[in-house]
């Protein structure tokens, strides 16, 4: 096995957030540069506030390396923490590691990256470096530019710790066993980072944990909900709105009003298209939610229309032909809800997919069907800072 890099270990900052001071804290930007500048206008950033970026600022999104300069700029003039995630030190490892191997599995994946997401910070790189991305290229070669033309971001990326510890909040991108942070330095970061599914340990803390990683949504079981999740009793701050992980994520900004006090209110930005709805809908009071853990279903058949209807747990549910997973065709590729949204004439929503027969959207948080008319609204924005 090899040495770890220092940027793969476990590193602990602290800081303390003055009285009155707001808070900023969002995570998993996931190479969304549009939605985090969207959000941090719509939570109105200033030098007046501190803001903690709990970790994943790169891949799954096509604006890897603009999120990384954006918060570097930032970084200079306003009070910014920001921590390492699991898909930070993934690449920057293989981008740091002088084996080779260890460097083809970057280049290997890039195409897949491609093929999801539409990019990754590599061929992002080698976009800017002017060096066209091809199999058989000369990986140690492009590796060795890339190090010297972006000395700075990886000097930056490099340098990012693990744990960021305040008075009366620890913030950490994927979870901890205990707040006991010392004990941890200097390990292997990465169960730390990559901490999947961490509510489910039962943790609880006598002080606030601030995590991302993990969607939300996914700890949701009614309504496909992606807004930050605060669990007073246990003390835990999820934060993930699925941003990049999902095309129907959103990137949550949630605010602490005052670190003296537990009063905390978020708001969220996406950069998909919006419509605004020209008529009310009722919304559905039998519905379903297919979770993603829990996504094999029985193919009924065809309607004809896009749609497939299949059997899940003993209910018919109408789904997309997409949305059923080419090479298993037993399950969905997607969590998916059939769930009509309360919807009010001139409500904004983000559009996840227009269906011709029904729009797909995600409205106040929450994934849902509006099957009414609708006219485009770019740059419009429904909700409001929420009280979590
Ligand atoms: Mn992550």
């Amino acid at each position: 096995m090899t040495a770890l890099l220092p940027c793969q270990t476990v590193r602990v900052v602290r800081a303390d957030f003055p009285a009155g001071q707001r808070v900023l804290i969002l995570s998993d930007v996931h190479g969304h540069d549009t939605a985090l500048r969207r959000v941090l206008r719509r939570a109105a950033f200033s030098r007046a506030d501190s803001l903690v970026v709990v970790g994943d600022l790169l891949e799954k999104g096509r604006e890897s390396l603009p999120v990384v300069r954006t918060l570097m700029v930032l970084s200079k003039t306003h009070s910014v923490h920001v921590l390492m995630g699991n898909m930070d030190v993934f690449t920057l490892s293989k981008l740091l590691s002088d084996d080779p191997e260890e460097q083809h599995v970057l280049f290997d994946y890039a195409p897949m990256m491609a093929s999801w997401w539409g990019g990754c910070l590599l061929m992002e790189m080698c976009g800017e470096l002017g060096i066209p991305f091809r199999e058989g290229m000369d990986e140690a070669g492009t590796v060795r530019e890339i190090r010297r033309h972006f000395e700075e971001e990886l000097t930056f990326l490099s340098g990012l710790p693990t744990i960021l510890e305040t008075p009366r909040m620890t913030f950490v991108h994927g979870g901890l066993p205990h707040l006991r942070v010392d004990e941890l330095i200097g390990q292997d970061s990465n169960p730390y980072l990559k901490c999947d599914d961490f509510l489910s340990r039962g943790l609880s803390f006598p002080k606030y944990v601030a995590v991302g990683h993990w969607p939300a949504v996914l700890y949701r079981d009614r309504f496909m909900d992606m807004s930050p999740l605060l669990l007073r009793d246990r003390r835990i701050l999820c934060l993930d709105g699925g941003c990049g992980v999902k095309k129907s994520g959103q990137l949550n900004c949630v605010i602490w009003r005052d670190p003296q006090k537990d009063r905390f209110s978020f708001v969220w930005e996406d950069d998909l298209p919006r419509i605004r709805a020209l008529e009310d809908q009722a919304p559905s009071e039998d519905f379903t939610y297919i979770r993603y853990h829990d996504r094999q279903v029985e193919i009924l058949g065809k309607d004809g229309s896009g749609f497939t209807l299949v059997s899940w747990h003993g209910r018919t549910v109408r789904v997309p032909d997409e949305a059923l997973d080419r090479g298993h065709p037993d399950r969905l590729n997607t969590d998916y809800t059939d769930f009509r949204l309360p919807v009010r004439a001139g409500d904004v929503m983000s559009l996840i997919r227009d269906f011709g027969a029904g729009h797909y959207v995600r409205k106040d948080g929450v994934l849902g069907w509006y099957d009414g008319p609708a006219e485009p609204a770019d740059g419009a924005w429904q909700g409001e800072e929420k009280e979590l």
